[in-house]
């Protein structure tokens, strides 16, 4: 049997988006705890000697190193046959939305969020404007993107869904605006089977 191991912590949307992708798929795993706030040389060595950047997520499929949430996410689901797998249209469908989400609400809301952490340290004059102004564009493409539907890949959720939750989720902890379509995706997705809280996808034990 295959040993897999996702290298993850609760502050990493990054990490949440594959937690949730295996529970979603019902792929059997360990998580592991790695402190991002901590030394990187202080991480667990086998995360180090595989995971270039020192940055989580990591994915361990026996000695297989996977690295960035959208390409495993895309490994997932082409492996799995599974969250948009199965078929050519949501393979299509979960490169587009994974890519979408990668380039535009998965940069402004991480950086957002860590620049309230920092207070705004380090983060040149006009630089939260402009990702503040890149959000509202956002905001409005994902309501484009979603549709009339329940979730992005259609009746149910895929890894392009679990790919936009990564950040999407703190909208509100973020002080972001979201979109009525936004907030009732939020609830959805909330209310999934196999949701849970980030501490909860990496306890600190
Ligand atoms: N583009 C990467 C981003 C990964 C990333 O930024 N990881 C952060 C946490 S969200 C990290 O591990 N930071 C720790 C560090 O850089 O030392 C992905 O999509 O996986």
């Amino acid at each position: 049997m295959q040993q897999i191991t996702l290298y993850g912590h609760p502050d990493s949307g990054h990490a949440c988006k594959v937690a949730l992708a295996l529970d979603l798929a019902g792929i059997a795993h360990d998580n592991t705890l790695v402190d991002i706030w901590a030394d990187p040389q202080t991480r667990p060595a086998r995360f180090l000697a595989n995971s270039p950047f020192a940055e989580v997520p990591l994915l361990l499929i026996d000695d297989a190193p996977y690295v960035q949430s959208g390409a495993i996410l895309l490994e997932i689901a082409a492996r799995f046959g599974t969250l948009g797998g199965e078929s050519a249209a949501g393979q299509r469908r979960a490169r587009e939305l994974i890519v979408w989400e990668a380039n535009r609400i998965g940069m402004c809301l991480p950086q957002i969020r860590y620049a309230a952490k920092v207070n705004g340290a380090g983060f040149p004059a006009g630089s939260l404007d402009w990702l503040h102004a890149r959000y509202d564009v956002d905001r409005q493409n994902f309501d484009k993107l979603l549709g009339e539907a329940p979730f992005f890949h259609g009746d149910q959720p895929g890894v392009g869904d679990c790919a936009i939750w990564g950040y999407v989720q703190w909208v509100d902890e973020i002080g972001v605006a979201a979109t009525d379509k936004m907030r009732r995706w939020i609830d959805r997705m909330s209310a999934l089977p196999a949701m849970k809280t980030p501490a909860a996808f990496f306890p600190q034990h």
